[in-house]
């Protein structure tokens, strides 16, 4: 159940319960791939870091270890030790983005494994099956994410054929959610809008799956290579027609600037593998901008990352000792960027939610932004 607590403008604090407990939103999920956040953080560190929903893949749990023996283990919230929601992507994305060969069909995509070169066939059942057995809180219909450079016709093509994918998924879901066995029968379902940058054909499409009364909406195929302004431009244009009483997804983004500005036109989930992959490279986020902490001006300096964070990174090390473990190679060091960054986003999203109840989202965004390019300190 979805419900708004305050508007402000487009934008919308929210609360969103699920079997697996409540998300305050808006919300940046933390990207765990392989049902594991990258860079040695374990479930447990998620806790003080505030993370309030975890995302997984289907297509790399279904590759290794399989979600069959995910299954025989009591699902992923058991199987990696989390009790909070977690929301797994249907696995479409992944073969575009990760699959050299693949042939797409009505009845779903054939590609070969990056880990094996296995053949594997992935449709909307075999999708909705996969994450059934993960028995995740949502599960994302199975969708095609054409490329940037996509002609209009071929998006035309894609967009119906990823909503009679959308219809299966939807059928699918609700017999496995009705089988005596299902580890989740109360796994949710969001459907996802595409159409590259064609607003008339994201516009339709939005009206049509809207009326599918779904768990929740994503807006996919978008920060896949279009500028920035033309991704606001289509969220501008799309999410004033999905349904105003469910959540809003906006599928892999983004920087916290995105954020700012997507929150500011009714999106209220995020998830991207930025703060994490940044963190194992020594990248680190502040309120005046990303450091590199393999910069030379770092190796004396005593301070935090940040001055008044309170990331287990920041509360105990300094920038120095940072930087000496990320040029040793120690473990160490990633984690503790990614833990920074990972409480960063977190915080972030704190911080807009009480602006956004306060009613002064907007000059807060204005006050962030400045902020935030205002350059490394
Ligand atoms: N579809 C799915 N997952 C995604 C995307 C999409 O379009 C994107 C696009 N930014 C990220 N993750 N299923
Ligand atoms: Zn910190």
């Amino acid at each position: 159940m979805y419900q708004i607590i305050t508007e402000d403008g487009r934008a919308k604090r929210a609360v969103f319960e699920t079997v697996h407990g409540t998300v305050q939103t808006p919300v940046f999920m933390n990207v765990g791939t392989a049902a594991a956040i990258k860079g040695a953080v374990a479930t447990t560190d998620l806790q003080q870091i505030g993370t309030q929903i975890e995302l997984s893949n289907t297509y790399h749990l279904h590759v290794r270890p399989g979600d069959q023996v995910v299954r025989q283990l009591g699902g992923l919230h058991r199987f990696m030790v989390w009790d909070k929601p977690i929301l797994t992507d249907s696995g479409g994305f992944q073969v575009f983005s990760l699959s050299g060969l693949r042939r797409i069909k009505e009845e779903g995509v054939y590609f070969q494994s990056h880990v094996d070169g296995r053949k594997i066939f992935m449709g909307p059942e075999e999708s909705m099956q996969i994450q059934s057995n993960l028995a995740s809180t949502i599960a994302m219909a199975f969708d095609e994410c054409p490329s940037s450079v996509a002609e209009r016709s071929y998006i035309e093509n894609s967009v119906a054929r990823t909503t009679r994918w959308l219809v299966r998924c939807k059928e699918e879901m609700a017999r496995l959610n009705s089988l005596p066995d299902t580890i989740n029968p109360r796994q949710m379902l969001f459907g996802i809008n595409q159409g590259g940058v064609c607003e008339d054909i994201r516009i339709a499409h939005a009206q049509e799956i809207s009326g599918l009364d779904l768990d929740g909406y994503a807006v996919g195929g978008l920060a896949v290579g279009e500028s920035h302004e033309e991704m606001y431009q289509v969220l501008d244009a799309v999410v004033p027609h999905l349904p105003r009483n469910k959540p809003t997804y906006l599928m892999g983004v983004g920087t916290p600037a995105n954020i700012l500005e997507a929150v500011d036109r009714g999106v209220d989930f995020f998830d991207c593998v930025y703060p994490s992959r940044n963190g194992r490279h020594g990248h680190v986020y502040t309120a005046f901008g990303k450091l590199n902490l393999f910069n030379a001006r770092y190796e004396l300096d005593p301070r935090p990352i940040e001055e008044g964070c309170g990331c287990p990174a920041c509360r105990n090390y300094s920038r120095a000792y940072i930087r000496h473990l990320l040029k040793a190679k120690e473990m160490l060091g990633m984690r503790l960027c990614v833990l920074h960054n990972l409480y960063f986003y977190n915080h972030l999203m704190e911080e807009i939610r009480e602006a956004i109840e306060q009613r002064r989202y907007g000059e807060y965004k204005k006050q962030k932004l400045a902020g935030l390019l205002s350059g490394e300190q």
